[in-house]
């Protein structure tokens, strides 16, 4: 019998799409044989950062969409959940940044919960200061 392939899941807003949001799509997908990802609302955004993103929801998912390394996506409307997502696109793999280490823990009744470490010195919101700063 062919073995299941194994479903990974992670989650972002992936504004102003940099090669720290890049690197871990590409570390996610090493994990399991296929990668779906959940990018967060623009009502969510605004809820969670206080401020809107740059690119709009349409356009993150459309980028997010095009890598070679995701096979699907879905637009995440609430961070409360994670579970019914995680059910619903049957993963087997919840992978996050580290800056989220130990918010998802509980999920290991259900699925693995891998903490991936960032890529460190890139930001979307050092990305918005610098070219702000730019003449
Ligand atoms: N990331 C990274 N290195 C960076 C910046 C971001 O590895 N230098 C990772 C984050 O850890 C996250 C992913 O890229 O795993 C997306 O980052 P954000 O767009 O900042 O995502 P966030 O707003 O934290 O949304 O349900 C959870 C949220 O939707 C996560």
């Amino acid at each position: 019998m062919r073995p299941m392939p194994r479903t990974v899941i992670t989650f972002g807003t992936f504004d102003v799409f940099h090669v720290g949001h890049l690197r871990v799509l590409q570390r996610a997908a090493a994990l399991g044989d296929r990668l779906v990802v959940g990018v967060s609302a623009d009502a969510l955004n605004l809820r969670k950062k206080g401020r809107e993103p740059v690119f709009s929801q349409a356009e993150r998912l459309e980028i997010v969409a095009a890598l070679r390394m995701v096979d699907e996506v879905f637009v995440e409307e609430s961070l409360e959940l994670k579970r019914e997502y995680i059910e619903r696109y049957a993963a087997d793999v919840l992978v996050m940044g580290d800056d989220w280490r130990g918010r998802f823990d509980e999920f290991r009744e259900i699925c693995e919960v891998v903490y991936l470490p960032r890529t460190p010195a890139i930001s979307t919101t050092a990305l918005i200061e610098k070219i702000s700063a730019t003449d």
